[in-house]
């Protein structure tokens, strides 16, 4: 077991002793143990070959033997044992923001609560804020928790969601049955995160194809297999829905789910306008009736093209059906030139070994020239982020030599920009002073901490970092982590008016999780002079070529290559930066 794994095993140990009451010494212990093991920075194979596991601070000699344990085989009795002896429902109150270990004994021994259902009805019932050290607006938040808790559970990330769809569009191409398989719905839209799967299918024996589906070893329930429309869901909670239609009937169905159901309703009025109704179906005389076994589609369409055009439009890519603006460019054809993945020729924020990482400086700049990128930024997390190993001024300027030397030594094509992710501090002031920020490339500025701020504090935060003249670019400006963390109150448009203001660049953080600042915003920012950088925010080599999921994103807000500042030629990105 690799040793982040270990802590994170460690963790749930002392949050189990402590749901559990056991002595806080006990439970410290662990928590001790887990920090003492995240913060190593040799090998921890080596470490416990050379028997030296012990003399580390922090790890006492149970520790020793479970970390060894674990190490080897993977396993730990002692774990399974203390996992099976609390209720499943009550580890999973843990994942409710605002409700650690303590609470939920409390809870427990109190109101006998043991289960998310049991909290909510107690909750509501008005009883949680009598307790001592709760109070009435401790109650609201656990409510608002467990709310967003039921609709995180509901939606999967669009990068999770298109790795299960991309074998089964495969599948379904394969099929001899099968003329044309596609993904339709949000994933199609590049929604940042999905709902449920939509296949649409053309085929006229609709039956092999269904069984073939409903059967995948994946699926862990069928909810419907009918002749047209199956649904499922497969064993990570991910449902999908597949329609399988006549040839003929594709393009139509294809448009139709594709949705989004705004876009539908503007397109079905347009038809309506020219006489006609538009449907899954295909477009037909507005009074004819489907029951009419003679009714026949205005035009036989074999593509998505035939049926904007028949409505006087061009074709809409998908990520831009969302009722935004597309309609209108769609009759002029006056479209953005969309971003593509091989528009982009570096990335800016992204982390190594030094900070929070997982790979070196050299293994980074490997991977990057592998990706064909002609440039590299480190921005590695500065002091204040000490939970992720901050870099502080003596260890940033050793980083910044070792960049220097690298790029001297003439070993990679890829260049590589010295940078920093420094913290923007509580004030708005940052981590670094100007003199050590002038040394660097270019600093990207990020808030990490103290995020509970009001609205007007924390626009006034940012804008203060915005304003310093060392900042190129701000780092995920909400701070939200897709489906388990809100953005944090901030009024992004008096941000982007500062950023446009103070020529600062905006990220677009293009880390699945964060996708941030959200794809709604970038269109009227853009026009009004914003810079963007898609950066990957990388803290591994795999991480580099998330920058493909920021592309999504940015399509979605439709943003061009003119508008995207790693899509420059390096030459202009230093000059940019104004370095050599
Ligand atoms: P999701 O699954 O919540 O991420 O979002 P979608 O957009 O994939 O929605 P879904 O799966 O319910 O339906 C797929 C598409 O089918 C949707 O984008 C538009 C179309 N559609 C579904 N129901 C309706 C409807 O009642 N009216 C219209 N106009 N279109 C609909
Ligand atoms: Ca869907
Ligand atoms: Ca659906
Ligand atoms: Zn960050």
């Amino acid at each position: 077991m690799e040793k982040s794994e270990i802590v994170g095993v460690l963790e749930e140990i002392a949050e189990l002793l402590e749901l559990k009451g056991e002595n806080p010494f006990k439970v410290r212990a662990y928590q001790s143990g887990a920090r003492a093991l995240e913060t190593l920075e040799e090998d921890l194979g080596a470490v416990i070959e050379e028997d030296r596991l012990g003399k580390i601070k922090g790890i006492g000699k149970a520790l020793v033997e479970k970390i060894t344990t674990l190490h080897e085989t993977g396993e730990l009795e002692y774990y399974d044992k203390l996992k099976a002896s609390v209720p499943e429902s009550m580890i999973e109150l843990l994942t409710i923001p605002n409700l650690g270990p303590k609470k939920i004994k409390k809870l427990h021994d109190e109101l006998g609560i043991d289960s998310v259902e049991s909290l909510k009805a107690a909750c509501e019932a008005g009883k949680v804020a009598e307790i001592s050290g709760f109070g009435a607006k401790t109650e609201q938040k656990l409510l608002s928790g467990i709310a967003n808790r039921e609709a995180y559970q509901a939606r999967h990330h669009w990068w999770k969601a298109a790795s299960v769809a991309e074998p089964i569009v495969e599948g379904l191409r394969e099929l001899p049955e099968v003329e044309r398989a596609e993904s339709a719905g949000s994933l199609r839209r590049m929604r940042e995160t999905v709902g449920d799967l939509d296949f649409i299918v053309a085929s006229t024996k609709p039956k092999p194809v269904m069984d073939w589906f409903v059967g995948l070893d994946t699926v862990s329930e069928v909810t419907a297999h009918g002749h047209t429309k199956s649904s499922v869901r497969f064993q990570d909670g991910l449902q999908a829905d597949l329609r399988v239609v006549p040839p003929e009937q594709f393009a139509f169905a294809l448009l139709h789910f594709t949705g989004s159901k705004d876009h539908n309703v503007r397109m079905r009025q347009r038809a309506l306008e020219r006489g006609w109704s538009l449907s899954e179906w295909g477009l037909f005389d507005k009074d004819s009736k489907p029951e009419d076994p003679d009714r026949k589609s205005v035009i036989a369409a074999e593509t998505e093209e035939q049926i904007y055009a028949k409505l006087d439009m061009k074709w809409v890519p998908p990520e831009l059906r969302e009722d935004r603006g597309e309609i209108e460019a769609g009759e002029t054809g006056d479209f953005p030139q969309l971003i593509e993945v091989e528009d982009i020729r570096g990335v800016f924020h992204n982390h190594t070994t030094a900070s929070d990482g997982h790979n070196t400086l050299e293994e980074m700049t490997v991977a990057a020239e592998e990706l064909g990128l002609e440039y590299l930024g480190i921005a590695d997390h500065s002091k204040a982020s000490f939970q992720a190993s901050g870099l502080d001024e003596d260890r940033l300027a050793a980083q910044v030599e070792k960049i220097r030397a690298l790029n001297a030594s003439g070993k990679f094509k890829c260049h590589v920009f010295a940078g920093s992710e420094v913290d923007i501090l509580k004030d708005g002031s940052l981590d670094f002073d100007d003199d050590v920020l002038a040394t660097l490339d270019y600093v990207v500025a990020s808030v990490h901490n103290a995020l509970t701020l009001t609205e007007d504090e924390m626009t006034k935060r940012i804008i203060k970092a915005i304003e310093n003249e060392h900042v190129t670019m701000l780092g995920h400006l909400t701070g939200r982590l897709l489906l388990r963390r809100e953005p944090y109150a901030v009024n992004v448009g008096k941000v982007i008016d500062a950023a446009i203001a103070n020529d600062t660049i905006i990220e677009l953080n293009a880390n699945p999780w964060r996708l941030d600042m959200d794809w709604r915003h970038w269109k009227n920012a853009v026009d009004k002079g914003l810079l963007c950088a898609i950066n990957p925010d990388a803290h591994d080599t795999d991480g580099l070529a998330l920058f493909v999921a920021g592309i999504n994103v940015a399509r979605k807000g439709w943003l061009e290559p003119k508008h995207i500042l790693n899509t420059r030629p390096l030459a202009e990105v230093k000059q940019y930066f104004g370095v050599e």
